[in-house]
């Protein structure tokens, strides 16, 4: 019998799960985190599936693997586990690693109060407040965010036609505002909106290759965001995002909130230091802010977003995976079904 052992933080970003597994993971190659994360990808995405999908997570799980940092002006790197794959980037397993890795000592950031990670995306610098041995909040600043396409006109089979926008965060994400056909997320169930979701993710990458103008490596909608009326007054906006097949976020969505942001200051809605308080399908929010202007490489327009949020620790988990047990691999219900 073969037996691997995964040890974990366990927690969650604003009521998203994170599981950041700490020590069991194998060694990475490649000369940069996005070639690190084609070699997992390629050679140990079991481990992956282990730990994101039954029965030791679940639908909805989310994580990072820690590594040490790989630039020379990094703290840490993160690699993005999910139940849908690997992603470049992801906001709230972001803040959550931050918050795990500095309340855990397990990381000392050279600059008190600032933390560079290195993850497939780039390179993130995290600014974090501690209360005592608390991180009380920390606000990232994320990889330069984009509106693609404006305006685009769809068939939903749902709604009939929608008229959407393609923005980028980290990921590419079609938002769907209220509209006439779309009277706001707040009308639907989590499950009706993610089944929606996906079948909005199929429709545009049926219609158009999203392409990342810089890095063709970076293309294809696994993404959705709904939008609606928020909760609370104090919020500007509400989101519920759709990732992948499964997932339905409980956050605002780091990236997500990213390429709201992007999409906003293209339209004129938000402008350079202005902050929108992003609010999720539970009500807890992100603040993401313009940090600054600039411009893609291809000469697209962009800005540089930071999103602040909070995470909290929950549980420490050793994970145990062994081929004497049916699913070493996890599986989905929806493997099982149609
Ligand atoms: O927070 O960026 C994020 C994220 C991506 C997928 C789910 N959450």
């Amino acid at each position: 019998m073969t037996q691997y052992r995964f040890d974990c933080i366990e927690g969650h970003t604003e009521g998203m799960p994170v599981r950041m597994v700490i020590d069991g993971a194998p060694e990475l190659q490649g000369a940069t985190m996005n070639a690190r994360r084609e070699y997992f990808v390629a050679e140990h995405d079991w481990i992956r599936r282990a730990l994101m999908l039954e029965p030791r997570g679940c639908a909805h799980m989310s994580g990072t693997i820690l590594y040490p940092p790989l630039s020379p002006d990094a703290d840490m790197s993160l690699l993005f586990i999910e139940t849908s794959g690997c992603l470049p980037m992801c906001g709230h397993a972001s803040i959550g690693s931050v918050t795990f890795a500095l309340e855990t000592g397990l990381v000392k950031p050279r600059r008190p109060g600032v933390m560079v990670v290195d993850v497939p995306a780039g390179q993130l610098t995290a600014r974090y407040e501690m209360h005592g041995d608390k991180v009380r909040n920390v606000r990232f600043t994320n990889v330069p965010s984009f509106l693609l396409h404006r305006d685009l006109e769809i068939e939903h089979p749902v709604f009939g036609k929608l008229v959407i926008d393609i923005a980028y965060g980290g990921n590419f994400y079609p938002i769907v505002e209220v509209q006439p056909n779309f009277p706001g997320c707040e009308h639907f169930s989590a499950d009706q909106l993610l089944e929606y979701g996906r079948q909005m993710q199929s429709i545009v990458n049926r219609a158009l290759d999203v392409v990342h103008p810089d890095n063709p490596r970076i293309r294809g909608v696994k993404h959705c965001m709904w939008t609606g009326a928020p909760l609370s007054k104090t919020a500007d906006a509400r989101a519920v995002v759709i990732a992948g097949d499964l997932i339905v976020d409980r956050s605002p969505c780091g990236t997500g909130t990213s390429a709201r942001v992007a999409q906003r200051h293209a339209r004129g809605w938000l402008r350079e230091g202005e902050t929108f308080t992003h609010e999720s399908i539970i009500g807890s929010a992100f603040v993401g802010r313009v940090e600054t202007v600039t411009r893609l490489e291809s000469g697209l327009a962009a800005v540089l977003p930071s999103i602040e949020g909070r995470a909290y620790i929950t549980g420490r988990a050793q994970h145990l995976v062994d081929d004497t047990e049916p699913y070493p691999q996890g599986f989905s219900l929806q493997e099982f079904s149609q």
